[in-house]
């Protein structure tokens, strides 16, 4: 699955049972209009896919990679130990232990090689980051972030309205 223009994205995970909560990334860059890409890509069923995604990411394009997986989550700390493009982390939560595991797996990285690791289950926040970062240096982006941080600002005002009236 992919955008039309060359992907600035990607959106990596590690089975497919992980997106129904990775679709919540999918959701804001397309929302944002960001080109990207979709793939399953796991660390330990398909690690030689894993090496080239991740040592090809930089020379295809790509700026950002965003990267989910649950349990022994170790894709988005492999993937960012080969590639010097940012990597996000998704700890997706599994049936069991409620995703602290994917949350220690993912979070717990040695001085070096950083993920920028969000909430369990915080997909969203995973693509608003990526194009928080792509919004750095451009400012047609950085101007829809504004205008989606105003309409955050306006929906809790109507909502605070609502509450009083
Ligand atoms: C992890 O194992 C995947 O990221 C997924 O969250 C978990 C379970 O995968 P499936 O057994 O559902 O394919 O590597």
């Amino acid at each position: 699955m992919a955008d039309s223009a060359a992907p600035l994205v990607g959106v990596i995970m590690g089975s497919d049972s992980d997106f129904s909560v990775m679709a919540d990334a999918v959701q804001v860059l397309r929302e944002f209009g960001i080109a990207h890409e979709v793939e399953v890509v796991s660390a330990h069923r398909t690690p030689d896919k894993m090496v080239s995604y991740a040592r090809e990411a930089a020379g295809r394009g790509l700026k950002v990679i965003i990267a989910g997986a649950g349990g022994a989550a170790h894709l988005p700390g492999m993937v960012a130990s080969m590639t010097t493009l940012p990597v996000i982390g998704v700890p997706v939560p599994l049936a069991k232990l409620d995703g602290l595991d994917s949350l220690l797996s993912i979070v717990q990285m040695p001085g070096g090689i950083p993920v920028a690791t969000v909430s369990i289950g915080g997909a969203k926040n995973a693509g608003l980051l990526a194009v928080r970062i792509l919004g750095a240096s451009d400012a047609g982006i950085a101007a829809e972030l504004d205008a989606y941080a105003d309409e955050l600002t306006a929906v809790v005002e109507h909502k605070n309205t609502a509450l009083k009236a």
